[in-house]
């Protein structure tokens, strides 16, 4: 089987819309078919400052919603980044192969340096892409499943897995993104022209995947459409409609033909009515689920502890390698 490697962060308490379709429901599925690796990535938290109490908790609270998102531990090997001290150790050497330059033009770093502000920026924040190289390097991922935000990441990882391989011999797996074209990037719901996300998108454009169910199915009534009438997928001239439609054709799997047929002559106002209770839909099993996971502290640790087990023993393996081509001499 091909291997998967994906993480998410434990930074903002629930999941969003974004997080979920952009990433998560293509883990669920490729856990069926790949070899699949997924964790809370808490070393990436710590980037920006995280209060010591809200990490852990949120770590708890990412992998409950990962499990209740339909990650099967029996399918899939999930744990805690800070689980394996491999992620650090390997991170350090990528460092060592990243020229300053290259890790500079990294957009999500620029992007988030400039929300904390240029002198706040931790340098964990500027080489915090690099950690990502070596998360995914260490366990040979044949693909990443992300959003295209992370593309850039992706290319980032071939480029230092090949000059790896090229500088000491050939060791690691050259990746390759897993980015579904129709749910790539999910837009805010008040400003289609951005996505959404955790930090940059208002309340209302944010849908939050553990808020109340009736303030999630109100903001879906309020999203920002256009002046015209017609529901059509139209992503330049209609980026609003178009948002919506992508959220319910990937939620009810529908077609984005049929749901145009389906509301012809009826207005936006149908159209998001009907969303808004196709999302009701989903989100109240989801925070059930949930919150099941969370009241069985213990056996959400174990889980995480079965799964950085199995994680170890991968990503012992290659970093051994790893240091071996590099030079350290073995400790004995
Ligand atoms: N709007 C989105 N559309 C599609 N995919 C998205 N992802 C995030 N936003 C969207 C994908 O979710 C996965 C987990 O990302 P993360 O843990 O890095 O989350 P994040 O970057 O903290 O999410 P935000 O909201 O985008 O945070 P900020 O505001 O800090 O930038 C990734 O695969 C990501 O692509």
């Amino acid at each position: 089987r091909p291997r998967v490697l994906s993480g998410i962060q434990p930074t903002a308490g629930s999941f969003h819309l974004g997080n979920y379709l952009g990433a998560v429901r293509q883990w669920v599925a490729l856990q069926e078919t790949h070899d699949a690796f997924y964790m809370v990535v808490d070393l990436h938290a710590i980037t920006v400052p995280q209060d010591p109490k809200e990490l852990r908790a949120n770590t708890r609270l990412a992998a409950a919603q990962l499990l209740a998102a339909g990650l099967d531990p029996e399918r899939c090997t999930l744990f805690v980044q800070s689980h394996v001290p491999e992620h650090a150790q390997l991170g350090w050497i990528m460092n060592c192969l990243t020229g300053f330059g290259e890790a500079s033009r990294m957009t999500q770093f620029k992007d988030k340096a400039a929300k904390q502000g240029a002198d706040r920026a931790s340098v964990g924040l500027f080489t915090y892409p690099v950690l990502q190289v070596a998360d995914i390097l260490l366990y040979q991922a044949n693909e990443v499943p992300v959003g295209e935000d992370q593309r850039q990441h992706i290319e980032l990882t071939r480029d230092l897995a090949e000059r790896f391989n090229g500088r000491f011999g050939d060791l690691f797996t050259i990746p390759k993104p897993y980015i579904l074209k129709e749910t790539a990037k999910i837009y805010d719901l008040q400003d289609p022209s951005i996505k959404m996300s955790k930090s940059a998108s208002t309340p209302k454009g944010l849908i939050n995947l553990l808020d109340e169910p009736r303030a999630t199915a109100k903001k879906v009534k309020s999203a920002v459409t256009d002046t015209d009438t017609v529901v059509r997928y139209d992503v330049e001239n209609k980026p609003g409609v178009s948002n919506l439609l992508t959220i319910y054709s990937t939620l009810t799997g529908a077609n984005i033909g049929e749901l145009e047929e389906k509301y012809a002559g009826k207005g936006y106002g149908a159209l998001k009515t009907d969303l808004a209770e196709v999302m009701t839909e989903f989100v109240t099993p989801f925070r059930e689920r949930t919150q099941q996971y969370l009241d069985d502290p213990e056996s959400l640790d174990s889980i995480l502890a079965k799964g950085a087990e199995k994680a170890r023993a991968v990503a012992a393996e290659t970093l051994a390698q790893a240091y071996d081509k590099v030079g350290f001499l073995p400790a004995k």
